[in-house]
């Protein structure tokens, strides 16, 4: 199988990356990435020499540039991980997030219609349910849950998980879709929590907490997300929507609190900053479909994944210290200043 794999450069698709051209020697891996702020070719170093691999750099919603590559290529899937992924940045700049997430998948889809690829797998977000109340431990987001979005990221997302519905429905084409819950692991952007909370400690900077830290999120390790959806690749039901989630549930204090445990440093680096605005209480995934209808088990649970994920920041520190001195500091005055004004986090 030749298999496109767009935004492939950043956390989830890079790790999708090294998975598949490791695990599949005979498949042909094209990864197609814009290389915005987000994208880092340093996390491809040990595949970029591999004979399955490819890197093309380009921008999902250039219609032009698309038609031409699935012309020359001719793949016979697409999985689709090219986003603008950050919450916060999609309140202060919605745009990029429409362009991208929408139109991109759009021409994405177009071109997987006009050339006949044979799967379409679209990488989507819990977020598109909305958020459930934090006194009801007992409710989670199944597949029939209905879409409430609450950002401009989460209403991009789930713009884009209807075009993809529609183009099945309308066109017949054969698409499945993922919605995960919160990924964390090697290779993840530290300004998401959990990477920022540990780049921080360990340079013994203030963390802050949104809010109270009380909202709660489902962390699913970003290897078994990779296994995920491999499975649904190849074995997933055409038109399905499969949810990814392990029960891991944690409120942000809690996580923090762990990660300042396992680095030892002292809880009074915490600092509780201005809450997200339309901070989205509680995410929950049921897994039921995936594990039984393609026996998905997780291979991680949140206590020994953020052990492997700490272990892999203090043995990777040149990775997240690269990005830390370019652009990203820019990025981060601007958040936590301009956003935050009445904190100071230095
Ligand atoms: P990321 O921000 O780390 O990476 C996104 C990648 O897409 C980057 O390499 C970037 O350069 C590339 N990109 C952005 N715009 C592009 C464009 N126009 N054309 C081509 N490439 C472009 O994101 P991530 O955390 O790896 O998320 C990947 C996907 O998974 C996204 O679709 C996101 O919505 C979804 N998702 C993420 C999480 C999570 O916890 N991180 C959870 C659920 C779903
Ligand atoms: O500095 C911070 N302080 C803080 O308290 C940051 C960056 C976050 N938070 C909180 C906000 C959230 O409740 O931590 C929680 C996690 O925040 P993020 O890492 O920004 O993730 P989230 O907003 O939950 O979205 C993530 O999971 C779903 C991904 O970024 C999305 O791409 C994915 O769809």
């Amino acid at each position: 199988m030749k298999i496109l794999v767009t935004g492939g450069a950043g956390f989830i698709g890079g790790n999708f990356v090294l998975y598949m051209v490791n695990q599949y020697p005979e498949d042909t891996i094209v990864n197609l990435d814009a290389l915005t702020y987000a994208g880092n070719l340093e996390t491809l170093k040990s595949v970029e020499d591999k004979p399955n691999y490819k890197f093309v750099k380009g921008d999902i919603a250039d219609h032009a540039f698309i038609d031409q590559l699935f012309k020359d290529e001719q793949f016979d899937a697409v999985v689709n991980f090219a986003a603008e992924s950050h919450v916060d940045r999609s309140i202060t700049d919605p745009g990029i997030f429409v362009k991208t997430n929408i139109l991109g998948t759009q021409v994405l889809l177009d071109a997987s219609k006009k050339y006949g690829v044979k799967r379409y797998h679209q990488v989507s977000t819990d977020e598109v349910y909305g958020d459930l109340p934090l006194d009801r431990l007992d409710l989670f987001f199944t597949e029939e849950t209905p879409l409430h979005t609450s950002s401009p990221y989460s209403a991009s997302k789930a713009g884009a998980d209807l075009l993809v519905l529609a183009y099945h429905r309308t066109f017949q084409m054969p698409v499945t879709i993922s919605r995960c819950s919160n990924n964390y692991g090697p290779y993840h952007f530290p300004e998401k929590l959990i990477p920022l909370m540990i780049s921080r400690a360990l340079n013994d900077q203030s963390l802050p907490v949104y809010g109270k830290g009380e909202n709660v999120r489902d962390w699913l390790h970003v290897y078994d997300h990779c296994v995920a959806i491999d499975l649904i690749l190849r074995r997933g039901r055409i038109g399905e929507v499969y949810n990814i989630g392990g029960h891991n549930e944690r409120t942000n204090l809690e996580v923090v609190q762990t990660i300042l445990r396992e680095l030892n440093r002292p809880e009074t680096l915490i600092q509780y900053v201005t809450d997200r605005k339309g901070h989205d209480l509680r995410y929950a995934i049921d897994p039921t479909k995936i594990e039984t209808e393609l026996n998905w088990k997780p291979k991680y649970n949140f206590d020994t994944g953020i052990k492997q994920t700490i272990q892999w920041y203090l043995d990777n520190k040149a990775w997240w210290q690269n990005i830390l001195s370019g652009e990203y500091s820019h990025y981060f005055e601007n958040q936590y200043t301009d956003l935050h004004k009445k904190s100071t986090v230095r």
